[in-house]
C-alpha cells in the first residue's frame, strides 16, 4: 500500500484510540490571565493556612505551575505533626488531599518519599467501608472524601478493590444527596474518581462497563444543576463540576454544556470578591486554568515552572472593617421541633454569626450555640445543646428565607427584613 492510502487508516485507527484519552477543557484566555490574580493573592498571601487548607492551596499551586517552598514546607510539617501525633488525626479524605498535594507534579523517582503514606490511606479507606457495613451505610466521613480516597488509591498505585469500588459507588448511593438534593461537589470528585479507576481497568469486561455507566449517569446529574447563568450547582461547587466535565467530554453532547458561560460567570464572580477564602480561591483555579486533578501524576501535563502563569503578586490591599453606623434588623429562627424566634438589630455589613451571638445575648436558652473553625471558616456543631452526630446524619442547617445558603455563618452576610433560621436536619 503506497503511504498516501495509509493516512485515512493511521487517522481512523486514532480517531478510535484517543477519545477514551481526551479530555475537551476551555481554560481563562492569556489575556485574561490578570483576571485570576485576585485569586493568587488570596493564596499565595494566606498566612494563616493550616493544615488541609495549605494542602488544598499546595495542590492548586502546583497545578498551574506555582511553587511555593515555604508554603510545601509548611504543609510537610503539618502532615508530620498530625501523623506523629496520633495517626488517626487526619480523616481519610484529608490524608488522601495531603498525598495528592505533596505528590503533585513530582517525578515518579522522587515519590517513594510518600510511600508510607498511601499505605496509611488504603487503611482509612478500609476503615470508611467497614463503617459503612456496620452502620447502615454511612462512611465515617463522606463521599467527597471517600472519592477522594479513591482518586488518590488510584493515581498512586495504592490498592483498593473494583468490586468495592463497583458496590459503594452506584450514582443512586444516599451518600450522594444531602437531604435529597444532589451534591455537586460529591459527584464532580466522584467523577474524577472513576475516571481514573476506567482509565486503570485493562480489560473491556464488565468492570468497564459498570464504570461507565456510573459516570455518564454521575455526569447527567450534575449537568442537570446547570444554572442559567453557567454555574454548576453553586459557585462554590463550579470548579470542581468543571473539572469532572472536563475529563468526561465523551459522556455528553457539546450543546450540553456551554464551558465558555461557566467561565465568564466564575470571573465575574471572582471580581466580585466571591473567592476571598483561600479554600475557595483554590478549588476553583485549577479548572479555570484547563486543570484537573488527573494531571498531578502527570509531571508532562502538570504546568512547568513559573511563567506559565504570569502574575503580578501584590500584597492585599486590607479591608477595613465595615464599621457601618446604620443599623438593620434581620428575624432569627431556631427550628428543632418548636420555632425558637426572635428579632435582631446588627450593623449593616454583619454576617449571620454576629446574628446568632447577638440573639445569644438576648435568650441564653434557646439560642446559645456552638461552632468549631473548619478549612470553610466557623461551622455550627451545636444549638441550645443539641449536638449534630454523624451516625444519624443530623446537622443544623443555615437558611435564609426558606433556602440553604451557600456561605458558612462567617462569610454571609446578613441584609435588612431577612428571614434567618438554623433548622436542626438531616442528610
Ligand atoms: N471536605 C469535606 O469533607 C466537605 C465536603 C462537602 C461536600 C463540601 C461542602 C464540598 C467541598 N468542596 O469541600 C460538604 N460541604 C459536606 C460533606 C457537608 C456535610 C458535612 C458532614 C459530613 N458528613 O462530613 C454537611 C453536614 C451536609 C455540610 N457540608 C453542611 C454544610 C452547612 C454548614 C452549616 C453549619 N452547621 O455551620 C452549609 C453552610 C450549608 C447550609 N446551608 O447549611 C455548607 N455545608 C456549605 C455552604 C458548604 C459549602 C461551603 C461554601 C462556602 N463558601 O463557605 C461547600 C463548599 C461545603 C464545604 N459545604 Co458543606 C459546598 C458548596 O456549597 N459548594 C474534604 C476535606 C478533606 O476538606
Amino acid at each position: 500500500m503506497r503511504q498516501s492510502h495509509q493516512l485515512p487508516l493511521v487517522g481512523l485507527l486514532l480517531f478510535f484510540l484517543i477519545p477514551s484519552q481526551l479530555c475537551t477543557i476551555c481554560e481563562v484566555s492569556k489575556e485574561n490571565h490578570s483576571r485570576l490574580n485576585p485569586l493568587l493573592n488570596t493564596m499565595i498571601h494566606s498566612k494563616y493556612a493550616r493544615g488541609i487548607q495549605a494542602a488544598n492551596l499546595l495542590l492548586a499551586l502546583k497545578l498551574v505551575g506555582i511553587q511555593d517552598q515555604n508554603l510545601e514546607q509548611q504543609v510537610f510539617q503539618e502532615v508530620s505533626d498530625s501523623v506523629e501525633k496520633k495517626r488517626s488525626d487526619l480523616t481519610s479524605g484529608e490524608l488522601a488531599l495531603v498525598i495528592l498535594a505533596l505528590r503533585a507534579c513530582q517525578n515518579s523517582d522522587e515519590s517513594v518519599t510518600y510511600f508510607h503514606l498511601v499505605s496509611q490511606l488504603e487503611e482509612k479507606f478500609q476503615e470508611e467501608i467497614e463503617n459503612m457495613g456496620v452502620h447502615d451505610g454511612n462512611p465515617l466521613t463522606n463521599y467527597y472524601q471517600l472519592s477522594l480516597d479513591v482518586l488518590t488509591l488510584c493515581l498512586f498505585n495504592g490498592s483498593y478493590s473494583i468490586t468495592e469500588v463497583k458496590k459503594y459507588f452506584t450514582p443512586e448511593n444516599k451518600n450522594f444527596y444531602f437531604g435529597g438534593q444532589f451534591s455537586v461537589d460529591t459527584g464532580a470528585m466522584a467523577v474524577l474518581a472513576l475516571t481514573c479507576v476506567k482509565r486503570s481497568i485493562q480489560n473491556n469486561g464488565e468492570d468497564l462497563q459498570d464504570i461507565n455507566h456510573y459516570i455518564e449517569s454521575l455526569v447527567k446529574k450534575i449537568l442537570s444543576e446547570k444554572k442559567g447563568n453557567g454555574l454548576i450547582g453553586n459557585t462554590y461547587s463550579t470548579g470542581e463540576a468543571m473539572q469532572a466535565l472536563f475529563v468526561s467530554s465523551n459522556y455528553y453532547n457539546k450543546n450540553e454544556w456551554n464551558c465558555q458561560q461557566t467561565l465568564d460567570t466564575v470571573l465575574k464572580e471572582i471580581s466580585q470578591g466571591a473567592f476571598h477564602m483561600p479554600i475557595a480561591a483554590a478549588q476553583i483555579l485549577p479548572a479555570l486554568m484547563g486543570k484537573t486533578y488527573l494531571d498531578v501524576n502527570n509531571v508532562s501535563s502538570c504546568a512547568s515552572g513559573p511563567g506559565h502563569l504570569n502574575i503580578s503578586i501584590h500584597e492585599p490591599i486590607p479591608v477595613e472593617p465595615t464599621i457601618s453606623s446604620t443599623w438593620i434588623s434581620v428575624n432569627y429562627t431556631v427550628q428543632i421541633n418548636e420555632t425558637f424566634f426572635t428579632k435582631v438589630t446588627v450593623p449593616k455589613g454583619s454576617v449571620f454569626l454576629n446574628v446568632m451571638e447577638e440573639a445569644q445575648k438576648i435568650n441564653q436558652t434557646a439560642f446559645c450555640f456552638k461552632y468549631v473553625e473548619s478549612s470553610w471558616g466557623p461551622y455550627i456543631i451545636s444549638v441550645q445543646g443539641l449536638e449534630e452526630n454523624h451516625k444519624d446524619r443530623t446537622y443544623w442547617q443555615l437558611l435564609s428565607g426558606g433556602e440553604p445558603v451557600t456561605q458558612g455563618v462567617g462569610r454571609y452576610v446578613v441584609h435588612n427584613g431577612e428571614n434567618l433560621e438554623v433548622r436542626w436536619s438531616k442528610y
